[in-house]
Parts: C-alpha cells; sequence; structure tokens
C-alpha cells in the first residue's frame, strides 16, 4: 500500500508451502499497472535450479533468506513490471522480493498457488480457500510423487499475510 513502507524480503515460497515435489508454480495476476516505482517484483533467474534457503534464523521463522543470499539477490534480480491485467509466473522455488511502493496509488496483486496434481501438501495451507485442491487442468492422477528433499517445517502464520513474520527481528 502507498506510505506503508512495506518490502517483500528476499524469500522462496516453497518453505513457506512445502509440497511432496516442487512442481508447483506462483502466478501473481496484476490488478494494478505494476511499475519500478510501485514494487514491482523482483525475480532472480535461474534461482529455482539452485538450493531451498533456509527462512529460520536464530530460531525464529523469519520468511526471509539470510543476509549474505539477500545481498547476491539484489545484484541478480530482474525487475517483473507490467501493466494490469499482466499475470507473472514464478517457480516456487525462485528467490523473489519486491520493494517498496513509492508512489500514492495501491498496487495489488491477485496470488494463487499452483501445483500439479500429484504433488501434496506438507504443511496445513495458510490461507485456505474454496478454491484450494480444486483441479484446474486435467484429472486426479490418483498418485502422490514424492521426491527425495530434507525441508524445514515452516511456522503457519497467524494471520492471511506473510509480513508479520517478514517483520520479526530474527537476523
Ligand atoms: O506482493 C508482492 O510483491 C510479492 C508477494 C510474494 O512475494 C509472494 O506472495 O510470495
Amino acid at each position: 500500500m502507498p506510505g506503508s513502507g512495506t518490502v517483500v524480503k528476499w524469500h522462496q515460497d516453497f518453505p513457506f508451502d512445502p509440497h511432496t515435489n516442487d512442481d508447483c508454480v506462483t502466478a501473481m495476476l496484476y490488478l494494478d499497472d505494476v511499475t519500478n516505482e510501485n514494487g514491482a517484483p523482483r525475480i532472480v533467474p535461474d534461482s529455482h535450479r539452485g538450493p531451498i534457503h533456509s527462512l529460520w534464523h536464530n530460531g525464529i521463522f523469519t520468511g526471509a533468506v539470510e543476509d549474505k543470499i539477500a545481498r547476491e539477490c539484489e545484484t541478480s534480480a530482474v525487475e517483473c513490471a507490467g501493466p494490469a491485467g499482466s499475470i507473472c509466473l514464478m517457480h516456487t522455488r525462485a528467490l523473489h522480493g519486491s520493494s517498496t511502493n513509492r508512489t500514492s496509488s495501491p498496487r495489488t496483486l491477485f496470488i494463487a498457488n499452483l501445483t500439479s496434481a500429484d504433488a501434496i501438501p506438507l504443511s496445513p495451507n495458510a490461507v485456505p480457500s474454496v478454491y484450494s485442491d480444486q483441479i484446474v487442468y486435467g484429472k486426479d492422477p490418483g498418485k502422490i510423487r514424492v521426491q527425495r528433499q530434507t525441508l524445514e517445517a515452516p511456522e503457519i502464520p497467524a494471520g492471511a499475510s506473510f509480513f508479520n513474520q517478514q517483520s520479526q527481528q530474527g537476523m
């Protein structure tokens, strides 16, 4: 929101919303024009091929990667600006963040997590909806695909937003 000074710190979505496999995509529908001035999402190309970074620091789930990784993101991220109606599709492992909205108008995104039907959630959905678990394309395979991985359990947020978690002083 304008004037809030809110920054979305660098993170990957998968550690917030782990599944049995990572064939998962975050879809961000831009409801307003999204520009450099109002905090366009910034994504690090190819980072989905890299490691999952911890969002826990000093025993606190901060929802953000450690400072050293964040500094690397700053130098390699690309900005994803676009007019209202655009959709930004991002792999669940992609490192991303957004800077503050420096304009006087809101910048609104509708965000949906799309997963392969055989990717089953490993932690409770923090933002349940009537559309949760709906198959949007294809049929239920009746199978669960499990990839070999070791993941840290996320902290389940008290509210619908991860902003409270990211504002904690854990790093
Ligand atoms: O609101 C934004 O700018 C990005 C939100 C985000 O990073 C996310 O939903 O994972």
